[in-house]
């Protein structure tokens, strides 16, 4: 049995501005561009809550819902600040450390550094350094798996800490809304209660060809999950040497648009990897592997970081041509190294990690 704990700081970007601002503490504010843009909402105050307004809706929205609110400009060098040290406490406990994006992240503490054994102690004394050492809150959940971790972490939202233990996992997951399921979002939330399915014990009752018809691809994780099995393990991502990405064809190829294709491909898998681990690095290298199983790399470093997917791809095609392929290709793969964290031009804002 693991013991997982998702922790997700409280209306994160707002805190931190009214952490600096004493003049925003108890008031309705948003993070996000001023009203008469088409600026979007960042997040807002628990103050701002009260009156509907959240993130990701126009400014103009939130003036609308709430005419008194403060909008205040985003800071994101403070957000990160607030995050390497909210990493910097969890690496206290673990390393086995998942970051979602800059205010959360999974901990697996099966195992914690320190030999205190219960989950439930671990994530109170991180709440508690987290509010000493950064002026923020934090909600945490615990129990045996990611999903019921981070479910656990939003009940009992702001400052909250709320266990689900082995014995509760199988109720809890009964009597759980499907919108609350991971990847179920508001149309599939709708779809399901159509079909009479609103909760977890809905779907337990289903045999697994109904849920092949309902879920496709995802029936297996959801069979499992209704059973509180959610064997998805917490990937560290902690300074990896390089990002990359790689795939064998159905079929050898040496036919020049199967090869781009296939790089397209790579390249976007590859930059979406590298904004998820919020890492850019200077080194492109290209790895061919041919029918014969002989294998090329050419590697470029560039002046700058590969921020942008379509420089990933470009770099690649170049690579390639270099390459003067004249037999069939069985593999192609794109690897980014040479980080340099200081320089990375993007701040990763979230993220999940299932569909
Ligand atoms: P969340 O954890 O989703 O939200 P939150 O921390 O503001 O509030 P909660 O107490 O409900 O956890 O996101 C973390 C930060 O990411 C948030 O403060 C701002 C940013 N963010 C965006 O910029 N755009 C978005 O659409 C969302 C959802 C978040
Ligand atoms: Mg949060």
């Amino acid at each position: 049995m693991r013991k997982i704990i998702h922790v997700d700081m409280d209306a994160f970007y707002a805190s931190v501005e009214q952490r600096d601002f004493p003049e925003y503490r108890g008031k309705a504010i948003v993070i996000s561009g001023p009203p008469d843009t088409r600026s979007v909402t960042m997040t807002a105050s628990y103050e701002a809550r009260k009156y509907g307004v959240k993130s990701a809706m126009p400014a103009r929205k939130a003036l609308e819902l709430c005419p008194h609110i403060i909008f205040v400009p985003p800071r994101f060098a403070a957000y990160k600040e607030a995050s390497n040290k909210i990493r910097e406490i969890f690496h206290r406990y673990t390393d086995l450390i998942e970051p979602l994006s800059l205010d959360e992240a999974y901990l697996d503490v099966t195992e914690d550094k320190l030999g205190i054994g219960s989950a439930l102690e671990i994530a109170k004394l991180i709440k508690d350094a987290i509010h000493e050492e950064t002026g923020l809150t934090a909600s945490a959940g615990v129990s045996i798996n990611k999903f019921l971790a981070k479910v656990a972490s939003d009940l009992q939202k702001p400052n909250g800490l709320t266990f689900i233990g082995p014995s509760k996992v199988e109720k809890f997951m009964e009597q759980l809304p499907v919108e609350k399921f991971f990847g179920v979002g508001k149309v599939t939330a709708e779809r399901l209660n159509k079909i009479k399915i609103f909760k977890g014990i809905d779907i337990k009752q289903k045999t697994m060809s109904e849920l092949n018809a309902i879920f496709g691809k995802n029936a297996w994780y959801f069979y499992n999950l209704v059973r509180g099995i959610d064997n998805r393990p917490v990937v560290s991502y902690r300074d990896p040497k390089s990002i990359g990405a790689e795939n064998t064809f159905t079929t050898d190829t040496i036919n020049e648009t199967k090869l781009n294709d296939e790089l397209d491909y790579l390249a976007n898998k590859v930059f979406e990897r590298c904004k998820k681990q919020d890492m850019f690095g200077k080194t492109l290298t290209l790895k061919v592997k041919y029918f014969d199983f002989t294998v090329s790399n050419r590697s470029i470093t560039a002046l700058g970081v590969f921020s942008d997917v379509n420089l990933i791809f470009e770099t690649a095609t170049a690579l390639l041509s270099s390459l003067e392929i004249e037999k069939k290709v069985r593999l192609l793969g794109i690897t980014i190294s040479n980080f340099n964290e200081a320089e990375s031009p993007q701040l990763k804002l979230f993220g999940d990690d299932l569909f």
